[in-house]
């Protein structure tokens, strides 16, 4: 069993990571740039260690440091939260050759899903339906051209070494291809040093629907449903909620299966997501995420599960805390995203915070690492907190969201809190009836922010 654990990340999710650490009776280590001497991260911690200047590269991000910080403080496990390095193999493979243990999946497996096209691949020939497309990478123009009028238009242009919207081109028609192809893969040298790409049809409205899966590493795991997540500004999200409202019992209990043998035969240990295009009853798997997701939390709601624990569980080589049948499924749950943004352009807008209060009541979770006279920096991501509702079913989760938003002060900055007053009085919101372009469309629509 670990005694301490290193949390290499900052805001609400090093502060989630603690919460779960506390409660297991494990010591928590947190890091820290020069920015964030005065962090709740680092209030909420037992110890702390400050690793380097503001930027990402020279702390967070900084490999050396972070290893340091375990040496000196005698941490066994890293945590690496979201974004920064929990994605990074190369991370992992030295974490592990100086005898500590990653808490999250293995280089080979971050190696493989990172790589797009092997990670479509891999889920294929494990049975997980895929959206049609190249049978791998496409070397040229000619390949393109062939595959395009296979599947037929409009086709999509991917970088094997992209995701997450990045590096992407789209081909309406067989004019577009030459132009789109070359684009991508000129782009994609430039931004990943990896020019290979691949080509899949391209759907005109599906949903974001993703399923959470969660391995122990030795064959055995299970799904805990799905997320959608079809509402997003420029491949950010803004909410999230589960179950998906237009995914059914018989449904969710089908792709979850599939998704759930396909990471069991890979021996995959943690939390994962894999990502699918959801689109006339149909689903088409896009990318993996081999993180704990930002948006976990909705998925705790429902199921009653506290996923860091079931990481840090599992990275100690002990067994999943449930069995696929003792997961039930219970109401609905949203997430929104509260970021320190100014509307109607998103312009971040750090500050300082002149006063905060967090809602509460039945069935509210605030996870947020703000305080009352908390500055917060300009050198990070704007996320400042997650508001998650609960309800016994969805209307019961919306009506305790809006209860919820008017609960919340949030003084000093401007934050994302107006837009989901807005989408709140939106009939396609309420009703589940949006797909990914819906909230741009609705923006460029003049939404009255
Ligand atoms: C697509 C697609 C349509 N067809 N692939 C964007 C993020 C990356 N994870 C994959 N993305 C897309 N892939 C095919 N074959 C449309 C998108 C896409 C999108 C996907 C999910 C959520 C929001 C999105 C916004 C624009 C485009």
């Amino acid at each position: 069993m670990f005694e301490k654990i290193l949390i290499a990340n900052r805001g609400e999710i090093a502060l989630r990571v603690i919460r779960a650490c506390r409660e297991m009776g494990i010591r928590s280590v947190a890091v820290h740039s020069t920015a964030d001497a005065d962090a709740m991260h680092v209030r909420m911690a037992d110890e702390s260690v400050c690793i380097g200047p503001p930027p990402g590269t020279d702390s967070y991000l900084s490999i050396p440091a972070i290893i340091s910080a375990c040496e000196i403080t005698g941490a066994q496990a890293i945590h690496p939260g979201y974004g920064f390095l929990s994605e990074n193999a190369r991370f992992v493979q030295i974490v592990e050759d100086h005898g500590l243990t990653f808490i999250g999946p293995s280089a080979e497996h971050i190696r493989m899903m990172g790589d797009k096209i092997t990670a479509k691949e891999t889920m294929k020939a494990l049975g997980v339906p895929c959206v049609p497309g190249s049978d791998g990478g496409v070397p040229d123009l000619e390949t393109a051209r062939r595959v395009a009028a296979e599947i037929g238009y409009p086709v999509i242009i991917k970088a094997t070494a992209g995701g997450g919207g990045r590096g992407m081109k789209l081909a309406k028609t067989a004019d577009e291809l030459d132009h789109a192809f070359q684009t991508a893969r000129a782009e994609a040298k430039s931004a990943f040093g990896n020019d290979e790409v691949y080509i899949e049809k391209y759907l005109g409205k599906p949903r974001h629907i993703e399923i959470q899966v969660f391995g122990d590493g030795k064959g055995h795991a299970v799904h805990l449903g799905e997320r959608d997540c079809s509402l997003q500004r420029r491949h950010q999200k803004v909410l999230e909620e589960a179950p998906g409202p237009v995914i059914d019992a018989d449904t969710r209990a089908r792709i979850g299966q599939i998704c759930a043998e396909a990471v069991a035969n890979i021996n995959y240990i943690g939390a994962g997501t894999i990502e699918f295009l959801y689109e006339n009853g149909e689903f088409y798997f896009i990318e993996m995420n081999t993180r704990l997701q930002v948006e976990h939390p909705v998925t705790e709601a429902i199921f009653g599960v506290d996923l860091v624990r079931e990481q840090i569980r599992v990275a100690e080589g002990q067994p999943l805390s449930f069995t696929q049948d003792e997961l039930q499924l219970n109401g609905h749950a949203i997430e929104v995203r509260i970021n320190a943004e100014r509307l109607p352009n998103f312009a971040p807008c750090p500050g300082r915070i002149t006063a905060y209060h967090a809602p509460g009541g039945l069935g509210v979770r605030m996870d947020s690492a703000l305080y009352d006279g908390y500055s917060i920096p300009p050198y990070y991501d704007s996320l400042i907190g997650k508001l998650i509702v609960h309800g016994r079913d969805r209307g019961e989760a919306l009506a305790r969201l809006n209860r919820a938003l008017g609960e919340l002060i949030v003084d000093g900055v401007e934050t994302t809190v107006p837009l989901f007053r807005a989408l709140l009085c939106e009939p396609d919101i309420l009703g589940g009836n949006y797909d990914i372009h819906w909230l741009e469309r609705w923006l460029e629509s003049g939404a009255e922010l």
